[in-house]
């Protein structure tokens, strides 16, 4: 049996997800990798982390999830609408455009921006198609792993809307877990589910999202043998 290792919310703090890596000793061979979404926004190298979480799905066996940020990224450079536009600016947005274009200039300024969103359409339809076609759950017998997590209004959970799984928070942390399987979550940062940006640990559910981009740290989940170890990589750089 694979050791399951699982990370969410990486927002482009790529020193702190392979840190995390070598110190889980994660092996391709040896480990289940599964990343919950959430690889761009916020953090300084989303560019280069959406490469590697290519790299990895694609050569090392991970499995990666589609978070919100994801979704809202492809449609901010896809379709631009004035509604996608300013949520993209007003949740860390700008550091993702920079990184694949950077340039001097303002959120404000629609021309340079249109022109950063016609560069990345040129350049990087192949990070754009990847991130489009991520699924938005990983189930198997033990587990379910999702970005958000699941709607329980819905009798059968894989009925819930796609914006569901990206996005639910407070009626799903708060309501017990029906499924029969152990929810591993990201999306809402530990530090608001306990008083912690340490892993959260609930009656069937587990929220994992360290909060790395605020500052906080990066949480690495492994499962194995029926029981949980975590491990944990500071993002010190913001801090200092
Ligand atoms: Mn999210």
């Amino acid at each position: 049996m694979k050791r399951k290792l699982m990370i969410s919310d990486i927002h482009g703090c790529l020193e702190q997800l392979n840190e995390l890596l070598e110190v889980a000793k994660y092996h391709c061979n040896e480990d289940q990798l599964i990343l919950l979404g959430d690889y761009v926004d916020r953090g300084p190298r989303s560019r280069e982390t959406v490469d590697r979480v290519m790299e990895l799905v694609r050569h090392h066996g991970a499995i990666a999830l589609k978070g919100n940020h994801d979704d809202r990224w492809v449609d901010f450079i896809l379709n631009g609408g004035q509604e996608v536009k300013s949520k993209f600016f007003q949740h860390g947005g700008m550091e993702t455009l920079q990184s694949y274009v950077p340039f001097e200039g303002e959120a404000g300024n629609d021309c340079l921006i249109d022109d950063a969103r016609m560069v990345v359409r040129r350049d990087y339809m192949d990070h754009l198609d990847f991130l489009q076609s991520l699924p938005l759950y990983y189930e198997d017998g033990t587990h379910i792993c999702v970005h958000a997590g699941l709607n329980p209004q819905y009798k059968n959970w894989k009925e819930q809307p796609p914006r569901d799984f990206m996005y639910i928070k407070g009626e799903f942390h708060r309501s017990p877990n029906k499924t029969g399987k152990t929810i591993v979550f990201g999306h809402t940062r530990a530090a608001e589910l306990h008083d912690s940006p340490g892993i959260w640990f609930s009656d069937g559910k587990i929220g994992i999202d360290g909060g790395c981009a605020y500052g906080m740290q990066l949480n690495g989940l492994v499962y194995e043998d029926e029981s949980y170890q975590s491990y944990t990589v500071m993002n010190l750089r913001q801090k200092l």
